[in-house]
């Protein structure tokens, strides 16, 4: 039968062998739930799961004592009805407790939305067919979980790829608010706690009485589901939209002002979950027009903020887009710890700064940030990318959890000591009390969600890398794969190799060792155009001449970037032997005929690694192929054409950069596919 992709991973399919599970419950039990609640909401989406994978109707009752039933709800209600239960000690906000056995199963949540996590993750077992008797607590690793939305007001979506807005139209949000809902939902199955829907280059429009009454309808539209509403704001608002004389973060006026707003907002949505700020980057305004310090900036809308329990999410992509290239020693990757290492310690509780994961922009290989090292005392959050903004707008497949493993486990050695990037963005390294991750999703009216069926796993798998940043990605993409495309052997094995081969062919065909991605940076950010990455002010340089390429962004003679890590990791990417081969590039500016560890010269990988990287992408058609029959036809017939367009675009990809670079170097290719034979 034919299937849209609108119900994502949360699809409830039949199981093939229903009697393997011997005991399924005879009722449903939602504690102390009203309507709109998350445990209400829990109840109706168990009720339909087990509809769905199961073919039976349960009834849903919110109090019990029924020998066979699935119950649901907070620790509290739980204790109310049933009394103590061990595990109650061991839950942290937002966690749930899972007990499943023969003719009973508990699911606890420390809070509503926690006892919903719970429903969610007994269906997934479900769904999966995986039957066992099992009890166990899981708990976030970090409490911000968060999805960025870049959607203007006039419905279009900045760097988003899958049709116009869910949220806006027309300079307004939207009268209809059953998608956003369907997405709040989405968003709730992988545990993700707030949506930030409005573009960081924000409409200060969206603070005019009629939006704010529209927030009020999204907000109501994800309590349900336990997902907090927030926005981005525009630093100027109080000059350009409140019409004040400034908007200077020290004047008492400007302070006044943004409190009536926050008041005001907060009075239409009571648990509004804060603001997102980028200051000061890309022409935004920011207190660095004042003179002021971007922590004085981020404070003022904290102090609004703080008699409600909100936060401000401060954006540290910070920097000048009007770098003179002339100058070796200027650096954009230098920009965030520049302008953010003296401040640390000087933002209030409630603010988190957050970082993009490298030092540029979302590449397809970036070292990570410099600033998780040099924030100690303020509270931290890593910026994702699920939509494929500089690596390939979801026409390509490239699934993005290897990517943000590597990120996320890097040790960043802060003190000599262990620091992986996971652990200073939760409490564990620092002990800071807020921090976790955004992801910028992009979503659009697209049944799909995304433009593209494969895309979704790097959205499923945003979510459970945020809860358990040690998940494996390839667990993650088969259980992804199994709730999206069902049981059938062949599809889970070719589309888990499909999906971890991805991002290393994109990589080998795009950019390799760290040169960054290779995409046109200047418009589209998309298809081939390595000339665009040089001689302009955007800083995301390249540096190549007809016998060398990469930034020298060494102590002793470039940019002095590799400085800004702590000593044991500078010292690795100071030294190009010990830089590893897949960023020297970033660190060091090399002669073309540099001997890389593998043994082979810096433009003979580049040849070899796009040829491989193409034929790759070509293999992703057939294997794809092999599947004919084994999933529906829509969603076949949907992801052959992008695949049939990936290897497309994989050769135009290959042949574009290494003819580029050959006619930039002039050194033939060993194995003569590239220039004129
Ligand atoms: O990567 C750049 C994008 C901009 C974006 C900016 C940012 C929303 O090209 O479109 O602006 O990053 O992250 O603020």
């Amino acid at each position: 039968k034919a299937e849209d992709g609108s119900h994502a991973w949360l699809r409830y399919a039949p199981v093939p062998n229903p009697n393997g599970y011997r005991s399924l419950p005879s009722t449903i039990v939602a504690l102390n739930s009203s309507k709109s609640s998350p445990v209400y909401t829990a109840g109706q989406e168990l009720q339909k799961g087990i509809k769905g994978i199961f073919g039976k109707s349960l009834s849903i009752n919110d109090t019990g004592k029924g020998p066979s039933s699935v119950v649901v709800g907070t620790a509290e209600a739980y204790k109310k009805n049933y009394g103590e239960f061990d595990e109650a000690d061991a839950l942290d906000e937002d966690g749930f407790f899972l007990s499943i056995e023969e003719r009973r199963v508990r699911i606890i949540g420390q809070n509503q939305r926690a006892a919903l996590y719970g429903a969610f993750e007994y269906l997934s077992r479900l769904a999966q067919a995986n039957f066992s008797l099992v009890s166990y607590v899981s708990n976030p690793h970090a409490p911000i979980r968060w999805v960025n939305e870049w959607d203007n007001l006039d419905g279009s979506i900045e760097r988003g790829y899958a049709g116009p807005s869910i949220f806006f139209r027309d300079g307004y949000v939207m009268e209809n608010v059953t998608r956003a809902a369907e997405y709040a939902r989405l968003l709730a199955s992988i545990r993700v706690n707030g949506i930030v829907i409005n573009n960081v280059n924000a409409n200060a429009a969206l603070l005019n009485e009629r939006n704010i009454a529209g927030l009020g309808r999204l907000a109501d539209a994800f309590r349900p589901y336990g997902v907090q509403l927030g926005i981005s704001l525009n630093f100027a608002s109080p000059q350009d939209f409140g019409g004040l004389p400034t908007f200077d973060p020290l004047d008492p006026t400007v302070d006044v002002w943004w409190a009536n707003v926050t008041n005001k907002i907060y009075s239409r949505v009571s648990d509004f979950a804060g603001f997102l700020v980028k200051a000061n980057s890309e022409g935004q305004p920011g207190p660095l027009t004042y003179n002021r310090t971007l922590a004085d900036g981020a404070n003022m809308f904290a102090r609004a903020l703080k008699p409600h329990g909100g936060i401000v999410m401060f954006r540290a992509f910070v920097y000048d887009h009007h770098l003179t290239p002339s100058n070796w020693k200027n650096d954009r990757a230098n920009a965030a710890v520049e302008f953010f290492k003296d401040l640390d310690g000087k933002f209030d509780d409630n603010v988190v700064v957050q970082i993009k994961y490298g030092p540029i922009d979302f590449q397809v290989r970036e070292p990570p940030s410099p600033l998780f090292s040099a924030l100690r005392k303020t509270n931290t959050a890593i910026e994702l990318q699920v939509t494929q903004e500089y690596l390939g707008h979801q026409d390509h497949l490239v699934y993005l959890a290897p990517m943000w493993k590597e990120i996320l486990e890097f040790d960043l050695r802060v003190d000599n000591r262990p620091s992986k990037v996971k652990d200073i963005i939760s409490s564990a390294r620092f002990n800071r009390p807020l921090g976790g991750s955004a992801a910028v999703v992009n979503v659009g009216t697209n049944t799909t969600w995304l433009g593209s069926h494969l895309a979704m796993s790097n959205l499923y798998a945003y979510g459970i890398l945020a809860w358990n940043p040690a998940a494996q990605a390839e667990d993650i993409i088969r259980d992804w794969i199994r709730l999206t495309f069902g049981f059938n052997r062949q599809v889970l094995d070719t589309v888990t190799e499909m999906s971890m081969k991805s991002w290393p062919a994109y990589e080998n065909y795009s950019g390799n060792l760290g040169v960054q991605t290779l995409t046109d940076i200047l418009y589209t950010h998309y298809g081939p155009n390595p000339a665009s990455q040089d001689n302009n002010g955007w800083g995301q340089w390249t540096r190549a001449d007809s016998v060398s390429i990469g930034m020298d962004r060494t102590v002793k003679n470039g940019t002095g970037n590799a400085g800004q890590y702590p000593p044991e990791i500078a010292m690795m990417f100071e030294n190009i032997e010990t830089t590893p081969d897949n960023l020297l590039l970033w660190f060091h500016h090399v002669p073309y005929t540099q001997r890389l560890k593998s043994g082979k010269t810096v433009i003979q990988h580049f040849y070899d690694a796009h040829y491989e990287g193409a034929a790759t992408a070509q293999t992703f058609v057939t294997m794809w192929e092999s599947l004919k029959g084994k999933i529906d036809e829509q969603r076949y017939d949907e992801v052959l054409f992008e695949q049939v367009y990936q290897a497309g675009h994989a050769l135009v990809w290959r042949d574009s950069i290494n003819q580029f670079y050959y006619n930039m170097s002039g050194i033939p290719d060993q194995a003569k596919r590239v220039g004129n034979h």
